[in-house]
């Protein structure tokens, strides 16, 4: 059985989660957060981050890395599109999100969530509304010039990108920030279609469950 080490709250657990879940891959979790490493956490998670995976074959850490490992281990459903420019911008889009998009979802979850709710402190709301109207446009302007009126990010499949990006825009939502439909269209549409999966929509049930909503 794969060990998922982190909680499905953090980005990119969650993003390792849903391969999992696409692939009917069985795991557990181990809830390591950032702030409870367990001692000698960093023989699992050199780098002391979550994500990180055991299973019989390999330990392994970093979100990407272990989708890869996933996705070639487990080839059905694949999370990459077959051609070569296809796979490539699923690859841009998937490190876009890993740096950009949680570069804003980051912080505004950080505080609206893990600070008040997880830490007992008050948010840091100038830096939530700093985020919201000089990060985020840039960002999210980005996400929807990518976008067509149908599908996913690259094509009709979920591929990584899509994990990647979803999981970001699950937690901006859970912050209180959702896509303005006026302002992004393809991206609102979008985020509509992909919630609207059965994937999503089963992790978000798990996620509120988790949280007590
Ligand atoms: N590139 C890594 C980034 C993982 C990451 O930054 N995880 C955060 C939690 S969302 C973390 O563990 N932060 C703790 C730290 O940096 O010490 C990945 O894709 O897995």
């Amino acid at each position: 059985m794969t060990i998922v080490h982190g909680v499905p709250l953090s980005p990119f657990v969650r993003k390792v989660i849903l391969v999992l879940e696409a692939k009917g891959v069985e795991y557990t979790v181990n809830p390591v957060t950032p702030m409870n490493k367990p001692e000698g956490f960093e023989k699992i998670s050199p780098l002391g981050k979550i994500p990180a995976i055991e299973d019989d074959m390999v330990t392994l850490a970093d979100s990407s890395v272990i989708c890869e490992y996933l996705d070639q281990r487990y080839p059905e459903n694949s999370i990459y599109p077959e051609g070569l420019v296809e796979r490539t911008q699923a690859r841009w889009l998937e490190e876009y999100a890993d740096t950009a998009v949680i570069g804003v979802a980051g912080p505004i979850f950080f505080e609206r969530i893990v600070r008040t709710k997880m830490m007992g402190q008050e948010a840091d709301e100038a830096r939530v509304q700093k985020v919201i109207s000089e990060e985020l446009p840039k960002v999210y302007g980005y996400l929807n010039e990518q976008l067509g009126d149908t599908g996913f990010l690259i094509g009709d499949n979920l591929t990584t990108a899509d994990f990647a990006v979803g999981t970001n825009l699950i937690n901006a939502m859970y912050a209180g920030v959702d896509v303005d439909a006026t302002r992004w269209p393809k991206l609102a549409a979008y985020k509509d279609r992909l919630f609207a999966t059965e994937l999503f929509r089963n992790r978000m049930a798990k996620d509120k469950a988790m949280m007590g909503a």
